[in-house]
């Protein structure tokens, strides 16, 4: 496994040396919040956010995010995506975009990303369990790529779907869900800029067990939906199948919508646990929308949010 290991996708691998300077200039130029020098290996903090999107709130460590996981691919413990992970190969990634664009096709990591510039997103994550977690991950807007693959008037959904390699994902050798793991969003909710495809985290590729080499982030959702390494993206009329309904229905819905005020069947919704600030300390409010509500509330204007769960 070692010798896979080595023969990964590096950082410079999977990120045009342009897309990298005008990261790097990005960051540089609205002030980073954590800025790995490149020379030096030396983590610097400075100012401001670098997006308008993302949150000032205090960032959960790189040990809290790589080491606290749910990746079933990986086993169900919050520590086996740490321990398993490593076992993943994404060298020579490929995602396949279909169904209703205008050119489908098969895409390297090296073609998704020539011609987009990553950008910082420091975003809440908020588990459907009832812990969060604030994440600066590095990635794009789906808007895009959905743009360059050209979205057909009739497209209404898009579907996505991970790896599946039962050799490298011990988890799934267990029944735990119906496998692969797939999800799904509105065409709107793609195309919402809050909606990203991301490639790292702090200044590192993203660590496999948070889902490399490529993975979705939807902020203002419960985190089952930010489906990790995915092979698979698909533009459909009909709403697509998704991992955690077909498991519990009643459970977990297609929208699952950050909601404090639509308990979980088993438990409330209406507090979090901020990971990283001990068991019993900073059990804090949930916000509705995971407080993106300004950015997306309108896309469900009209819609019962009970019902629609
Ligand atoms: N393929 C896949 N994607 C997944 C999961 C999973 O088990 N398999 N778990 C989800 C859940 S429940 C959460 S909370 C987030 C966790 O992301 P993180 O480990 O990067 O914090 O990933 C989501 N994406
Ligand atoms: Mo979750």
């Amino acid at each position: 496994m070692a010798g896979r290991w080595k023969n990964d996708l590096t950082w410079a691998d999977v990120t045009p040396k342009a897309a990298w300077l005008n990261r790097r200039q990005i960051m540089a130029g609205a002030g980073a919040v954590s800025l790995l020098a490149a020379a030096g290996g030396v983590r610097a903090a400075t100012g401001a956010a670098a997006s308008p999107y993302s949150t000032d709130e205090e960032q959960n460590s790189f040990e809290d995010i790589t080491g606290f996981n749910n990746y079933y691919e990986f086993g169900t413990g919050k520590e086996d995506p740490a321990r398993y992970a490593h076992m993943l190969t994404t060298d020579g990634w490929q995602v396949e975009i279909g169904g209703l664009v205008d050119t489908p096709g098969t895409w390297g990591m090296e073609d998704i990303l020539k011609g987009t510039s990553l950008e910082q997103r420091i975003y809440r994550l908020r588990c459907v369990e009832g812990w969060s977690m604030v994440i600066p991950w590095v990635g794009f807007e789906l808007a895009d790529l959905l743009n360059r693959v050209g979205v057909q008037p009739s497209a209404k959904y898009v579907a996505f779907q991970t790896a599946l390699r039962p050799e490298e994902m011990p988890g799934t050798r267990a029944r735990v869900l119906d496998w692969p793991y797939v999800e799904g969003l509105r065409l709107d909710e793609a195309m919402n800029p809050l909606t990203i495809l991301a490639t790292g985290l702090y200044d590192e590729p993203m660590p496999k067990q948070n889902g490399a080499p490529i993975r979705l982030v939807v902020p203002w959702k419960y985190g089952f939906k930010s489906i990790k390494s995915i092979v698979r993206i698909t533009l459909t009329e009909e709403q697509p199948p998704t991992s955690w309904n077909k498991a519990i229905p009643r459970e977990y819905g297609f929208y699952s919508n950050v909601n404090p005020e639509v308990d979980h069947p088993r438990w409330s919704q209406a507090t979090e646990r901020r990971i990283g600030s001990g068991f019993f300390a900073k059990r804090m409010p949930t916000e509705m929308f995971n407080g993106y509500g300004e950015e997306v509330a309108s896309l469900y204007a009209g819609m019962d949010l009970k019902a629609n769960f």
